[in-house]
């Protein structure tokens, strides 16, 4: 008979300790409380450890057009936002990055704040600086700076946000405007 015991492991983002969990069918011996899975002792893979296959990097190319996207606000006022600005749906284009057609943007988002912030992008794919891995949302750690490239391939007003959806509801948002 096997044992119908599978562990659960929540790890929080930045901080110690975790919560370990049983979820049983009813039948075997459960594992001795505590006895945490070996594999756990390893180093958690994120996406800065990744580098792109060869087949999806972009052909290297000096970037076209360069934006900042500072990260800022506070827990304490939950002011969230990208270089001091809180998205306004009334005017979403108040300090929109400008780009256009056919152009290789560079990125370079700098964390002021702390905590984490998994940044996502609509509409594009883009790469991590030295041939990093293709995505579409990048988390950036406190204070961190990540820097990526993409190709203005897809004409049209993109947002980019926090995807905590609670961290975008509060102004982390911002759009990448295409101009004609
Ligand atoms: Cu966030």
């Amino acid at each position: 008979v096997r044992d119908g015991y599978t562990p659960v492991l929540a790890l929080p983002e930045g901080k110690e300790g975790n919560a370990y969990g049983l979820i049983s069918t009813g039948i075997g011996t459960p594992p001795p409380a505590g006895r945490m899975p070996k594999t756990l002792d390893g180093t958690v893979t994120d996406g800065s450890r990744l580098k792109a296959d060869e087949s999806v990097l972009f052909a290297p190319k000096p970037p076209d057009r360069v934006h900042e996207m500072r990260l800022t606000g506070s827990m304490e006022k939950y002011d969230w936002g990208i270089n001091g600005r809180r998205f306004d749906m009334a005017k979403p284009l108040d300090g929109a990055f400008d780009l256009r057609l056919n152009e290789r943007v560079q990125v370079k988002i700098v964390n002021d704040t702390d905590m984490w912030h998994p940044m996502h992008l609509h509409g594009h794919t883009f790469q991590l600086a030295d041939n990093g891995a293709r995505k579409d949302t990048v988390i950036v750690k406190p204070k961190q700076t990540v820097v990526f490239e993409f190709d203005a391939d897809n004409p049209g007003q993109w947002l980019t946000h926090c995807h905590n959806a609670y961290h975008a509801e509060r102004g982390m948002m911002g759009v990448f405007s295409y101009l004609k």
